[in-house]
């Protein structure tokens, strides 16, 4: 017999095999991946599941004893409707409820309120008062479905609605299972639904440790979320270090607030995204669950549950496309293998008309039929952690761990994740990424088939959701009325009174001092470097440390909804004391121009933008808008970052301008062009308001073109109200650029293929 070769031998013929090609692969996160793995490439042998550091899965089982969770994510237009929904996806095989709350909603506004008449219903349910709420769950028993929310600005109405409406179903909350998502620290980096300043969100959160540590033992206070880091352009690397480093600073306030960390870690819970690099999001999984034990010992947890991390995942938004949809259906499923792989324990995999609308009844039933038939028909649950000792893997569970540890390490050298929220350097270094990412799609570089290569030359447009939202508000406006006439007004203000009062007089032991209320961010001006928040060394008061309630605010908020306060006025109550929040986006620059450095197409795109600004006798203004209270901003910060490399003046919107306030910022700033994002399906109403705003003001001439989540059956409504160009989902950046050179009046010679 010949002799056993080695890893030399190997490297010879596979070096002859390709002629001496590179055949290492670097990755986004910077890790150098090898065409082969063996032993040698092992440091760490991973244990057993069940037991620290958990690297193999948090049960010794796993899925051979229980699967995952089918838990998805759904809400839209009224309480009825999304209610009638649950019920059918319940019945064909769904485990778990999952509420996706309306833009009004979560950034505590009243579907009356006229900052949201685009919002309300559209990117997922309303809900103003206990009676909606009620209606949410009418038929569906709150002692034995477990319920996630995501919810995060409104945190605290919308918790207390729901101890309210299982209360006045007959079920007391000390049985209530679910997970609330009330992971602030993500919405200042990446996802933007918040209300209050930084140092009072936290403060908040710390009162939902408070109240559910006493009095909810068996529901999640907190869902420490990476899914949109990763929606946003992060690394996985990225995603998994902020995430982890997020929970570490979640924990520390918890602790600072009075709280023992043994009595509230157990509860956290976390949530990642799962995209199309297959086993990097194996090991990622596999890898949040040795950080978090590391981190947490290192907190001073003793129970070993406190170390645990127990994981919702969700298949990426960002990598399914409008383009050749059913391609979705193959990328779900895969990101969905990753994800059982991982270990997670719950899971929502996500439509196949991802890209330009929320589910119907027929996508969500093949979306959630992927896991169905991964679970009852494959027989791979029958195995825990069957990746274990791929000796790839495990090699990349722990470059991810190393890597992400370093990241860690620097963050709390420098005070902590709030403070590193607070300076901005982890959204820019999520927004560098995207930008590279993007310019590597534009360019070919990296492929996604039926966008960038094997493109369709017809699409056939799919049916999608349409909502209507003037019906939906007119419904929330006369059933809030109606709540408003019926209910005690002294009880009710006497409440809203209670927690305005709380919130204005902090408890000592969780805030530091001086004066922590906010201006009125509004937008403009305001920035993401307010103070950064602190946990407090001060000694808790003696009733939070017996683990009372005085001063509670979602104790107090309970109050309010008995009495029948709407979400609007248990918000402002909290807005009295705190302020709202506004940020102001600042757009990375050179990322995407870098990757084109070399490119004739570029070139050629810059001197059109300085034949222009001859012409002009200045540069050509784009507005980036965001209005509404969509603040997907992923898109408008690309599209601002690429038109500013390319010479255009920027200027970036803030977030949640009404179109008035938009016109005005337009007006203001003399600009060629408004480029309106939307991604959360508010364009019908809002962008059609913008440009009537323009003509008003006899400014007609100032283009407007639109961008984003926009549904192909959405585009002649849009062209009729004047838009004059449309961009959807997967378009090229630099052929959008020369679409609006040409509008710009430049004679920008036809394209010479792509
Ligand atoms: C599980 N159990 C077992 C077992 N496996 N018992 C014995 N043997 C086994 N093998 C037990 C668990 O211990 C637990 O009980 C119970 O069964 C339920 O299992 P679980 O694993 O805890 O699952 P689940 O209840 O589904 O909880 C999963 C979770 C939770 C902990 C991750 O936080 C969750 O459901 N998160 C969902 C978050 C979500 O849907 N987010 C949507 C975001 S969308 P016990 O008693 O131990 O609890 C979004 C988009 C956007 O954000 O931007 O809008
Ligand atoms: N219903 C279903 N899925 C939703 N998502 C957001 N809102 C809803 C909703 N109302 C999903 C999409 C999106 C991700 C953030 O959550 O997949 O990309």
């Amino acid at each position: 017999m010949a002799e056993r070769p080695e890893l030399s031998d190997w490297e010879a013929l596979a070096a002859r095999e390709v002629k001496g090609r590179d055949l290492d692969w670097q990755t986004p996160e910077g890790i150098t991946v090898k065409p082969l793995y063996t032993a040698a490439d092992v440091r760490e042998d991973p244990g057993l599941p069940g037991f620290a550091p958990f690297t193999r899965g948090v049960r010794a089982s796993m899925y051979a004893g229980r699967p995952w969770t089918i838990r998805q994510y759904a809400g839209f237009s009224t309480a009825e409707e999304s209610n009638a929904f649950y019920r059918r996806n319940l019945a064909a095989g769904q485990k778990g409820l999952s509420v996706a709350f309306d833009l009004a909603t979560h950034r505590g506004y009243d579907s009356d309120h006229p900052r949201v008449t685009g919002d309300v219903g559209k990117a997922g349910v309303a809900i103003d008062t206990v009676e909606d709420m009620k209606i949410l769950f009418d038929g569906i028993p709150l002692d034995a479905m477990s319920v996630s929310m995501t919810m995060n600005g409104a945190v605290i109405p919308v918790l207390a609605f729901f101890i309210v409406a299982a209360e006045e179903q007959g079920v007391h909350r000390s049985k209530l299972e679910g997970t609330i998502q009330n992971d602030i620290l993500k919405e200042f980096m990446v996802r933007n639904t918040y209300i209050y300043p930084p140092e009072p969100s936290m403060r908040i959160i710390s009162d939902i440790f408070a109240y559910t540590s006493a009095e909810m033992p068996k529901f999640n206070s907190i869902s420490i979320s990476g899914y949109h880091m990763q929606e946003a352009g992060a690394t996985q690397l990225q995603e998994l270090a902020f995430t982890i480093a997020d929970g570490m600073e979640y924990v520390k306030y918890g602790v600072a607030s009075g709280l023992d960390i043994d009595t509230f870690a157990g509860r956290l819970s976390f949530f990642f995204a799962i995209g199309m690099n297959f086993f990097m999001e194996v090991a990622k999984l596999r890898a949040a669950r040795v950080l978090w034990h590391r981190a947490m010992t290192r907190l001073g947890a003793q129970d070993e549950r406190s170390k645990m991390l127990r994981t919702h995942c969700q298949t990426s938004g960002v990598s399914l496309t409008e383009q050749d949809p059913y391609n979705n259906v193959i990328r779900t499923t895969i990101e969905a293998m990753a994800a059982m792989l991982g270990g997670t324990q719950s899971l929502h995999t996500n439509a196949l008309d991802e890209a330009i609308a929320l589910p119907t009844d027929f996508s969500a039933r093949i979306a959630r039929n992927t896991q169905i038939v991964l679970q009852e028909e494959t027989g791979m649950t029958k195995v825990v952690d069957p990746l274990g000792g791929s000796y790839y893997v495990e090699s990349l569970t722990q470059s991810l761990v190393d890597g992400a540890w370093e990241l860690i390490e620097r963050i709390e050298a420098e005070g902590g994740m709030a403070k590193a929220v607070a300076s901005g350097w982890p959204k820019a270094m999520i927004e560098e990424a995207s930008a590279a990412r993007a310019a590597k799609v534009d360019r070919g570089e990296d492929v996604i088939v039926g966008v960038n290569k094997y493109r369709l030359a017809d699409e056939a447009p799919v049916e999608i959701l349409d909502i209507d939202n003037h019906a939906v508000r007119a419904g929330q406006v006369a059933r809030i009325a109606a709540v408003k006439a019926g209910r005690d007004e002294a009880a009710a203000q006497a409440a809203l009174d209670a927690l305005r009062n709380a919130a204005q007089n902090p408890p000592q032991a969780v805030l530091g001092e001086g004066d922590h209320r906010a201006s009125d961010g509004g937008g403009a001006g305001a920035e993401v470097a307010a103070p950064p928040p602190q946990p407090s060394a001060a000694v808790p008061l003696p009733e939070q440390a017996q683990g009372g309630m005085v001063g509670n605010l979602l104790a107090l908020a309970v109050e309010a909804a008995r009495a029948r306060a709407t979400l609007g006025e248990i918000s402002a109550a909290l807005e009295d004391a705190f302020g709202r929040y506004g940020t102001q986006p600042t757009p990375v620059s050179g990322i995407y121009g870098g990757a084109y450095a070399e490119d004739e197409r570029w070139a050629r795109l810059v001197r059109g933008v300085e034949a222009v600004e001859r012409r002009l006798g200045r540069k050509p203004r784009l507005f980036v808008a965001k209005m509404g209270q969509d603040g997907h901003d992923r898109g408008a910060n690309l599209v601002s970052s690429m038109f500013g490399d390319l010479g255009f003046e920027v200027v970036p919107g803030a977030l949640f301008q009404t179109p008035e306030e938009a016109a005005q910022l337009a007006l203001a700033r003399d600009v060629d062009v408004v480029g309106a994002s939307s991604l959360a399906a508010g364009h019908k109403t809002l962008i059609p308001e913008l440009i009537g705003h323009l003509r008003e003001a006899g400014r007609a001439d100032i283009k407007v073109i639109a961008g984003g989540v926009i549904p192909a059956q959405d585009y002649q409504a849009l062209y009729d109200a004047g838009v004059q160009a449309i961009f959807g989902p997967g378009t090229n950046l630099v052929k959008a650029a020369e679409d609006v050179l040409r509008l710009l009046g430049h004679n920008m010679p036809p394209e010479t293929g792509e």
